[in-house]
């Protein structure tokens, strides 16, 4: 409980009435010539939100809860909101004319908007409901999107060279977590910031200004299940962690949905890992629309992202669903981490 405000009331958070809307107009300036069309191409992202987070807060009232059936790209079993995330997403995005190329978890290939205008500049890689397995039972789900420009020379016709750029490219990325609270967190390159959903006007409302990852923190969030099948480093990190070697004890924190354990180590420090495993030799998580996102922002908030060996942002993609493990979190942490990364290190 903080102490009484000297008037006397409890002293609340001073809302600082700026909207989402207005901090992309503020932020866009730092795009010369963006002219408008770089918030336009945002508030895609914020309708599309605000239209899913509706249907994911009503889930078990409606038919959308559960599997639909169908099985996506990544032969996961699709879930309703799934589909219609996705919808939302491409129908938002799709009538912005400075949107080119538009890829996303549920699509196996990217997809052509306005059949290539000229104004085209931009492509967006999303997911649309990352943790998506976890809606049945409550527990926070999210969306991640990551925006590229047009690279010099590409044609239109060639949408994955749209896309298949290394994460040091994006100029802007994001997620919005449906948690007990809907919370949209972006960067443009110039420090990270979160915005809390009001629900009684249905605006973003700045709630985050510039938020800073903690040099360290007391938490390490990994699928311990997997433990034996990790490559040993990763095991006797969790180890050195487990006892103290860093000057305290963690706690373990895993809610297995990305977007919700990235969030909580972005506000209060520690590491997030998804390592590889004899599943996933190269990990889970995705590349474009999960661990670049993530490490677009965990740098800008003053942390760190590797794939295990080297930095998220400088790898160079093949495919637009590769996978990558992740080791995301404090400066502090990563940097135990690094110590043990063998100089000649061939895997990851
Ligand atoms: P596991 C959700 O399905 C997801 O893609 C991420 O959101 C989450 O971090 C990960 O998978 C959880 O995977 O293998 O621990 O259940």
């Amino acid at each position: 409980m903080t102490a009484p405000h000297p008037g006397g009331s409890p002293h609340l958070r001073t809302p600082t009435r700026i909207t989402v809307q207005q901090h992309i107009l503020q932020e866009q300036k730092r795009f010369p010539g963006a002219s408008g069309e770089f918030s336009w191409l945002l508030s895609g992202i914020t309708l599309a939100t605000k239209l899913i987070q509706a249907q994911v807060r009503r889930a078990g009232l409606t038919d959308l809860l559960g599997a639909d059936g169908a099985v996506n790209v990544q032969g996961e079993v699709q879930q309703k909101l799934d589909i219609y995330s996705n919808e939302v997403l491409a129908q938002c995005l799709s009538v912005r004319e400075s949107i080119g190329v538009l890829a996303s978890e549920e699509n196996e290939q990217p997809i052509l908007v306005h059949r290539g205008s000229e104004n085209a500049n931009y492509a967006v890689v999303f997911d649309p409901l990352d943790g998506s397995s976890n809606i049945d039972v409550n527990v926070s789900v999210g969306t991640t999107f990551s925006i590229l420009r047009r690279p010099e020379g590409v044609e239109l016709h060639e949408p994955e060279k749209w896309v298949l750029q290394p994460g040091n490219k994006q100029i802007a990325a994001g997620y919005v977590v449906y948690g007990s609270s809907t919370i949209l967190v972006y960067s443009v390159g110039n420090g990270v910031h979160g915005f809390t959903l009001d629900p009684s006007i249905g605006a973003y409302m700045l709630s985050h200004p510039n938020i800073r990852m903690p040099e360290q923190g007391k938490y390490y969030s990994v699928n311990e299940s997997y433990r034996d099948s990790f490559p040993p480093r990763y095991a006797q990190f969790i180890d050195r962690l487990r006892a103290g070697t860093l000057g305290q004890r963690y706690a373990s924190r895993y809610i297995g949905s990305m977007v919700a354990d990235v969030h909580r180590t972005l506000l209060k420090g520690g590491v997030f890992l998804y390592p590889p495993t004899t599943d996933n030799p190269q990990g889970k998580l995705r590349l474009l629309y999960e661990a670049n996102p993530v490490a677009f922002l965990a740098e800008q908030a003053g942390g760190m992202a590797i794939d295990g060996e080297r930095r998220v942002l400088d790898i160079e993609p093949d495919s637009i669903h590769q996978r990558t493990p992740l080791v995301v979190g404090s400066r502090m942490e990563l940097a135990d981490f690094e110590r043990f990364i063998p100089s000649d290190a061939a895997g990851v």
